[in-house]
């Protein structure tokens, strides 16, 4: 029985990781003109989404200082964006439209 109730345990926390983790997408959500949370740290290879939960503004994702284009595309209330980070470091992005929006993403090993 206490073999039995241990077995059990085990496989229910193995379980419970999994759901914790929640796969790998790494989430920011933009309201009220603030990238929430403003710095997030993931691990390489992992996938960030950006979720605008404003009721009517848009907004943009913009890697400016990788030397990247102005995103043509705003995200528009609903709308979401998702980046897959390769390489390890700190990368500041900003909105196209509202240059005081900032937020850094750090990606370790
Ligand atoms: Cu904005």
């Amino acid at each position: 029985m206490v073999l039995k109730r241990a077995i059990l345990l085990f496989i229910l926390g193995i379980f419970a990781q999994g759901v914790l983790a929640g796969g790998d997408t790494n989430l920011v959500i933009i309201k009220d003109y603030k990238f929430v949370p403003q710095e997030i740290t993931i691990k390489k290879g992992q996938t960030l989404r950006w979720e605008n939960r404003e009721k009517r503004q848009y907004h943009s994702v913009w890697f400016e200082a990788l030397g990247e284009e102005e995103p043509e595309d705003y995200l528009f209330p609903e709308d979401s964006y998702e980046r897959e980070f390769k390489q390890t470091g700190s990368f500041p992005y900003r909105c196209g439209p509202h240059p005081e929006m900032t937020g850094t993403v750090h990606v370790v090993e």
